[in-house]
């Protein structure tokens, strides 16, 4: 899928700003025509969730609705004309101009509407939204409570999962045009030969047509072009291959001919790198590599999960900062903008779907499963292009004790490697030892919290336990060991000697801890420190304040304890 462009030939007009928007408590709108126009709207910024903005959002999980009025510009006229969604959370029913023109399920993930003959010069469009919790919705809310699915049923909103439920349109909406014959979209791989980078390069059109490849970098320039065939392999000598600390790219243009004139055009950066898993190691370019970093969360102040581009840009700069090469975008995908700075910054990104908190109990268990599967196939599709993309995680904690579990993930380990060759598979996993799913995954990754969930205050205990338990895991599986999350909350300002839980110092000591039992263990192929930075969460007796401060930095993004700590040991190594 290719995100909308602006050149001769593709034009993108932005539908941020403030929006007209209203509540709908008694589920009223559809039955009362209010996708003809709100009665009674107010203000409300897209993109952002709703939640944090009017005081009636907290806890408020929809339905609502959206209004916007835009004219089409001139230069969209005698174009095809498609509106994009980046993200919204979590169902979404959209009407222009009073004609529905789909729905779409799950947050996070992109979808798009051709509106080329329902478009006018001036128009309405409505957007209904629910995010409410439901056991047949993933990821999952409102489970019955089962003492074996952690997290169920203890927070409130009844989220199974631990981060706030945010709502609303959350990314940006784009009108964009291409014109009738179009390139519709790309996909590159690439392979190492020598010194020699290979370009593989896969193309879809709307109609059979010549086309022209221009791969320009480092005083290089590959021109080719072909016809009859839509797949192509370009070969670039003394490749500059793209890896952290160096996130070489290559600038692709891709240009469809109509016998010699250009008619459209799509850009892509191209990195060229391998990934791959030999026996329990992880290889970039052909070289063992060990993750330092995050799992992070889409998570501010006031803008809720709204894409924000000054926190993306802050983000990365605590990451350099403490020294981390690489982060899992937990627990859903993040905005395409996140990963397109992967590729620029050169960080490595395991990319996730919204497959958190998934249950194995037969009520809602197809409708579920065919949600990872839809998460699945529109992951791949949006980010497969991204050389930062060097795996893909299918699920965050799947409570997979039940048997249904190991088909279902098999099933679904199977569809993402049919989509994309090229990267490792994985789900992670609290369970370890006994997660069945890790026979079918390239990758085993484990979130451990000895030391805070059990141990709480015995770091000494916590550490031998880590260490016993990773190498028995290796031993059972005999695959590259990812530590996907461990960590501790601690309270901004709380300090203790000897350290306590939830003070900096005992969160700081455990990191230390941690981090030195894995240094022990070479099939150990990634550190992941939960979290970044504190985040909101429903409430909960464990979490005070509705917050889950696990962060290394605080939610306003300055330091702990901790990220100095990180910081010492990440840059000197
Ligand atoms: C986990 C979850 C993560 C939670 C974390 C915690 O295992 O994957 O979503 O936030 O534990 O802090 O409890």
């Amino acid at each position: 899928m290719l995100y909308p462009q602006s050149n001769t030939y593709r034009q993108v007009k932005d539908l941020s700003g403030f929006w007209d928007f209203q509540f709908d408590p008694q589920n009223q709108g559809v039955q009362k025509g209010w996708h003809k126009a709100l009665p009674q709207s107010r203000p409300i910024a897209v993109p952002a969730s709703w939640n944090d903005q009017l005081e009636e959002g907290k806890n408020n999980l929809g339905p609502a609705w959206y209004q916007t009025r835009f004219d089409l510009p001139s230069g969209f006229k005698g174009q095809k004309v498609f509106l994009r969604f980046d993200s919204v959370n979590y169902l979404a029913d959209v009407w222009l101009n009073g004609v529905k023109l789909g729905s779409h399920e799950g947050g996070h993930l992109p979808f798009v509407f051709e509106i080329t003959s329902p478009v006018l010069n001036s128009n309405l469009l409505v957007v209904r939204v629910e995010g409410q919790l439901a056991p047949d919705r993933v990821p999952p809310g409102n489970v019955t409570f089962d003492p074996k699915d952690a997290f169920a049923n203890s927070f409130y909103p009844s989220a199974s999962f631990d981060f706030f439920p945010y709502c609303g349109i959350q990314r940006p909406v784009l009108l964009y045009t291409t014109p009738e014959s179009a390139i519709q979209d790309i996909t590159i791989t690439s392979s190492i030969k020598g010194s020699k980078g290979l370009v593989h390069v896969n193309i879809k059109t709307t109609h059979p047509s010549t086309l022209r490849l221009t791969l320009t970098g480092f005083g290089k320039k590959i021109v080719k072009e072909i016809s009859n065939s839509n797949s192509t392999t370009l070969e670039v000598p003394q490749a500059h291959l793209w890896q952290p600390g160096a996130p070489n790219l290559y600038d692709l243009k891709v240009e469809l001919l109509d016998y010699s004139f250009p008619i459209d055009q799509a850009d892509l950066p191209v990195g060229i790198r391998t990934i791959a898993v030999k026996k329990d190691k992880l290889l970039l370019n052909g070289k063992p590599i060990k993750l330092k970093g995050f799992g992070r969360h889409e998570d501010f102040a006031v803008i809720g999960r709204g894409y924000m581009p000054a926190l993306i840009i802050k983000d990365y700069d605590l990451m350099r900062w403490v020294g981390a090469d690489s982060f899992r975008t937990t627990h859903y995908p993040y905005s395409d903008q996140m990963m397109d700075l992967a590729d620029k910054l050169g960080f490595l990104v395991i990319a996730e779907t919204p497959a958190v908190g998934l249950f194995f109990k037969p009520e809602g268990l197809a409708k579920r499963l065919k949600l990872c599967r839809q998460y699945t196939e529109e992951l791949i599709a949006r980010d497969k292009n991204h050389p930062s993309v060097i795996a893909w995680s299918l699920a965050n904690e799947p409570h997979s004790h039940r048997p249904a579990a190991r088909g279902s993930f098999k099933n679904l380990i199977q569809l993402a490697k049919k989509l994309d060759k090229t990267r490792p598979v994985t789900i992670v996993s609290y369970i370890g030892l006994k997660e069945e799913a890790f026979r079918d995954c390239d990758l085993v990754c484990v979130n451990r919290y000895y030391g805070w969930y059990s141990e709480p205050g015995r770091l000494p205990e916590a550490f031998q336990k880590l260490s016993l338990d990773l190498d028995a895991i290796h031993k059972k599986y005999k695959k590259p060991v990812l530590v996907t999350e461990f960590g501790a909350d601690a309270i901004p300002g709380t300090h203790a000697n000897p350290p306590e839980m939830y003070s900096e110092e005992y969160q700081a000591e455990m990191l230390e801890g941690y981090l030195k039992v894995m240094s022990t263990k070479p099939y150990v192929a990634g550190a992941h420190v939960w979290n970044l930075c504190d985040f909101k969460t429903a409430q909960a007796a464990h979490r005070p304040a509705g917050m889950n401060y696990k962060g290394v930095f605080t939610r306003d993004r300055q330091p702990k304890l901790a990220a100095h700590l990180l910081r010492k040991l990440w840059k000197k190594a």
